[in-house]
């Protein structure tokens, strides 16, 4: 069996992917970019800063913007998202999630988060889940966000686990390459055209069952 599993929070544990994609769109509109789902794919999994610079380069290519105007456009997209998630409850853990939580906790494997989000830990509360986990990395734990593998490498040194016994999950395709960079064995939650890197991949987390996973990582 892994030592760990290291979870991404946003479309893993639930789907506060939409909601960003949502603020990130609002945003957008307002400064005439357009935002669509395909775009987005690009900022799963990117930090909130890293975000706004690729909506920022998509619609003003070149152009130069102070900090606190990025602050301020910033800080709106993120009040928007906090009004998107203010009603998240336990209802909205993604299927078949508790289980593996649960599953993990049996056969005494380490549970972790690797967010990108500064919102991690009062998501996690809100879900009900925050018991769980053994360590939490999120935005303010790390300098280099994903792709660089900084989160997922966090949370294995504060565990006193090697990377090649972490099994890490995610649903965007900066956040596999972060898994891959970290030398761990990295579960896809999508699509193969976004999410070819990984070394296990399923459509959707009703998919994601710990039977088939272990079975993979052990002949890996
Ligand atoms: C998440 C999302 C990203 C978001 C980032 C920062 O990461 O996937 O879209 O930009 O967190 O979130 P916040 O603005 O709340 O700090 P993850 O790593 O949980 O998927
Ligand atoms: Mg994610």
């Amino acid at each position: 069996y892994p030592k760990a599993f290291i979870y991404d929070l946003d479309g893993v544990i639930t789907d506060t992917a939409e909601f960003h994609f949502l603020a990130w769109q609002k945003l957008a509109e307002e400064i005439n970019i357009s935002v669509d789902r395909q775009f987005n794919e690009q900022l799963k999994g990117i930090n909130r800063m890293d975000s706004l610079d690729r909506i920022l380069e998509r619609g003003f290519s070149g152009r130069i913007f102070s900090n606190t105007e990025k602050v301020a456009l910033a800080t709106r997209k993120n009040e928007y998202y906090l009004k998107l998630i203010e009603s998240i409850d336990p209802s909205h853990i993604l299927p078949g999630i508790e289980t593996l939580l649960q599953k993990n906790k049996e056969r005494h494997i380490k549970i972790a988060l690797g967010s990108a989000s500064n919102n991690a830990s009062a998501i996690l509360d809100k879900l009900e889940l925050t018991s769980y986990f053994d360590y939490i990395v999120d935005a303010s734990k790390v300098k280099k966000g994903k792709p660089d593998p900084e989160t997922f490498t966090t949370a294995a040194s504060a565990l006193g686990i090697a990377p090649d016994d972490c099994v890490g999950i995610e649903d965007a395709a900066a956040g596999i390459e972060s898994i891959n960079k970290a030398g761990m064995f990295s579960v896809g939650i999508g699509n193969a055209q976004h999410l070819a890197a990984a070394d296990y991949l399923v459509e959707d987390t009703a998919k994601l069952l710990f039977e088939d996973l272990i079975a993979c990582y052990s002949k890996r």
